[in-house]
């Protein structure tokens, strides 16, 4: 999710800035106990899923959908059935707002899949097309804020709400899915997402054995107009969560702005660094974690719900 400094997608407004927030605190908390792994095409054995037993894991492949992007998503799910190995046919989910409500859609959709990728899966038994399940999201807006753009003003007027409503979505919402519940480890790959070579290794498979929580691709900068407010929305929950500070603290990592301590910099001048996740791996349970949740729910309830009660954190993702 990160936009860099030079790109004109200057989406978010802080209500939906949460988009790759995670990184803040939540990766912290999780990497110092399994340092997430980085994607290379680097020269692992390939993985070879002739005869191999059911692992103890599951997996699926997310995209989150929309017709007005099916020519790219169909390209990409080309290169996944190409290039991505893997040593079980896990489903891929195409996440979506009502865009496939429709059977015809969705069949048309996946006529054209198999029309394009030439009928069953190079690697799977199963029909590459047969995997695929579409599974629709309720986008509601938070109810704390002006839901129309004049009122709200949002940093870019022409991809409010849906850009807003894809980063709550990818950074908080996920983790609670219903249709995720079972799923060890997903991949999200975005419709312009594309594998370019054959991968070496099956990814959720080394996740695996390696006990890695998060792989990713790159780490980089979103520009600060789209993370106002953040630095001292990260200091004031650290300093109300000392245990959270703490592990901030000590990680090799992770650093508070230069001078931000005297007020000598604005801190919404400092830019955030965050990871590029227009593919990911995420092992789902860590992120369900009590500590990393309590901060998933600070992210969804600032700044508009701050005087409400607090529930109990397992109410609090009802999603
Ligand atoms: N259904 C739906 N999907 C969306 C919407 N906005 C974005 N997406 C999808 O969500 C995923 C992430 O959106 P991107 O536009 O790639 O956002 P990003 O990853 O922050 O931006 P880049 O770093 O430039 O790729 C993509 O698969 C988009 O197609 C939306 O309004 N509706
Ligand atoms: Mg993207």
């Amino acid at each position: 999710m990160v936009i860099p400094s030079s790109a004109p997608r200057y989406a978010l407004t802080r209500t939906v800035v949460v988009s790759f927030l995670l990184l803040f605190i939540s990766f912290t908390l999780l990497f110092s106990y399994h340092p997430p792994f980085k994607t290379t095409l680097s020269k692992i054995s390939p993985f070879n899923n002739s005869q191999a037993p059911h692992p103890p894991y599951t997996a699926a492949i997310i995209y989150l959908a929309r017709l007005s992007h099916a020519d790219e998503l169909l390209e990409s799910l080309a290169s996944v059935n190409v290039y991505l190995p893997h040593r079980d046919p896990w489903p891929i989910i195409l996440f979506h707002t009502g865009d496939f409500d429709d059977t015809p859609d969705q069949d048309d959709f996946l006529a054209t899949l198999r029309e394009k990728i030439g009928g069953a899966s190079n690697r799977s038994d199963r029909d590459f097309s047969d995997r695929v399940e579409f599974v629709k999201l309720d986008w509601v807006l938070p109810e704390g804020i002006p839901h129309t753009k004049e009122e709200l003003d949002p940093v870019s007027p022409s991809s409010w709400p849906g850009y807003h409503h894809m980063c709550a979505f990818y950074s908080t919402k996920i983790f609670f899915n219903p249709r995720l519940q079972d799923v060890t480890y997903y991949l999200r790959m975005d419709t312009d997402s594309l594998f370019l070579e054959p991968l070496c290794y099956d990814p959720f498979e080394v996740m695996h054995t390696r006990q890695r929580s998060y792989g990713y691709l790159g780490v980089g900068n979103d520009a600060p107009i789209v993370t106002k407010g953040l630095w001292r929305f990260l200091r004031d929950y650290a300093d109300s969560h000392p245990e959270v500070e703490l592990r901030l603290n000590a990680s090799k990592t992770w650093k508070w702005p230069r001078g931000s301590a005297n007020g000598d910099v604005d801190l919404d001048d400092v830019s955030v660094s965050g990871y590029y996740n227009n593919f990911e791996i995420v092992k789902l349970e860590e992120f369900r974690k009590p500590e990393v949740k309590e901060w998933l729910y600070h992210l969804i309830q600032y700044p508009e719900h701050q005087e409400k009660v607090i529930s109990p954190i397992d109410h609090r993702f009802d999603l």
